[in-house]
């Protein structure tokens, strides 16, 4: 078998998706996502110009070695825009793998170790009794898991609660919005909110909450601490990993449990942090750190160390991409939770996926490959827009993590 034609496809069902599509001689194909918010552009340029041409005519079977060829071969190696480009690559090659195979691709990781999948819903609102509200609507649909965002008093929109009238955080075609935040004022207010979920809300229900790194070490110390009675199953990003030994301080603190890693691209990106035990969830997904190939590293070196599997799973992470960590959190011996927050009803159209939801639970289906396809009909009726995240600034105006 070889790689006929590789095509990249961009289209904006509700918002801006990359898909990989690779074609074979033999009439068989696989898909991979390949998306990175706001970038998009940019990975298709280095999927288009940099990685398809060395890619046709080569056995699609052989994934490792195009995988190592793509990261050790371009010698400019790791990187958002290269990792996105080789995760779309190794998915849709995992895909014709397991369909040439006739498996779901699951069975080709070793299958099944477990019936179905715990993922966690998104619940917000602006003030207390708001969020109280959305978690409780998401415990009725079934979930057993549920972050909960708050606003904080005197914000209009921070991470997770938008401006009012606007559903998203995502702008079409404008340049990035700008919203305004104070850790001080986050962090008096926040212990209020778990505080009064858990009384509500009661104790059969995991509690997870994204501070979207914006904390310092002692002020994600000084919240964990504060969240220990309320018992989160996690606190997520609480701070930004380029120095991973500021997590020693987190560490020494709080048994708040830490959850880190969607951004990161590569298991080098999460060595520290796994071996010194600094952290009990790892966020990697497909799209963004090597696809299969790379989850699959990342995470059965993880288990050496007690650290379980959560992968990212916003709106962003393609349903290609959802599929693809589904195989993965079936079989992985030490899975965690995976995140879900669901997708418009024109994504779905564009994305026909074997994988299901029951409630709080997921399952990647039994279809051949990984189980997801792309409608190209529907995808060009959705052209690309350009968006972008918002950014952030302090009180003052200095520029902050969003
Ligand atoms: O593109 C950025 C989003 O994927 C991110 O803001 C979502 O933090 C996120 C999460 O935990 O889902
Ligand atoms: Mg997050």
């Amino acid at each position: 078998m070889k790689i006929k034609e590789i095509r990249v496809i961009v289209a904006s069902p509700g918002r801006n998706f990359v898909t990989v599509k690779i074609i074979t001689d033999e009439g068989l194909h696989g898909i991979g996502d390949a998306t990175v918010n706001g970038r998009e552009k940019a990975v298709v340029a280095y999927l288009e110009d940099h990685v398809a041409p060395c890619l046709i005519g080569r056995d699609p079977m052989q994934i490792e070695d195009i995988w190592q060829y793509l990261y050790r071969g371009a010698y400019w190696r790791r990187g958002p825009i290269t990792m996105a480009a080789i995760s779309g690559i190794d998915m849709a090659l995992w895909d014709i793998k397991a369909k040439a195979a006739n498996l779901p691709l699951y069975q080709l990781l070793g299958g099944a170790s477990r019936d179905k999948i715990m993922c966690y819903a998104h619940a917000q609102g602006r003030t207390i009794d708001d969020v109280v509200e959305a978690v409780l609507a998401k415990k009725e649909q079934g979930y057993v898991a549920v972050r909960a965002q708050a606003g904080v008093p005197g914000f209009e929109s921070i991470y997770g609660i938008h401006k009012k009238g606007k559903k998203k955080n995502v702008l079409e075609g404008r340049l990035p919005e700008e919203e305004v935040w104070s850790t001080t004022k986050y962090l008096r207010h926040i212990p209020k909110v778990f505080e009064k979920l858990r009384d509500v809300v009661g104790w059969d229900t995991h509690l997870l909450h994204d501070a979207h790194h914006r904390l310092t070490p002692i002020e994600a110390a000084r919240l964990g601490k504060e969240l220990e009675p309320h018992q989160l199953f996690w606190l997520e990003d609480a701070v930004p990993a380029e120095l991973p030994e500021g997590y020693r301080l987190i560490r020494q603190h709080t048994t708040t449990p830490i959850a880190l890693g969607e951004v990161f691209n590569t298991i080098w990106d999460a060595r520290q942090l796994i071996e010194e035990q600094l952290i009990d969830y790892i966020r990697t997904t497909s799209v963004h750190a090597g696809g299969v190939s790379g989850l699959r590293r990342i995470f059965d070196f993880a288990s050496i160390y007690h650290v379980r599997t959560a992968c990212h799973g916003p709106t962003d992470v393609s349903p290609v991409a959802m599929g693809a960590n589904l195989h993965v959190d079936l079989w992985v011996p030490n899975f965690g939770i995976q995140e879900f927050s669901g997708y418009s009803e024109a994504t779905h159209e564009m994305f026909p996926h074997a994988w299901s939801q029951d409630g709080g639970f997921l399952h990647p289906g039994e279809a051949i490959g990984h189980g997801v396809d792309i409608d190209e009909a529907v995808a060009a009726k959705h052209p690309y827009k350009r968006a972008y995240l918002p950014v952030n600034r302090l009180e003052d105006g200095t520029l902050w993590h969003w």
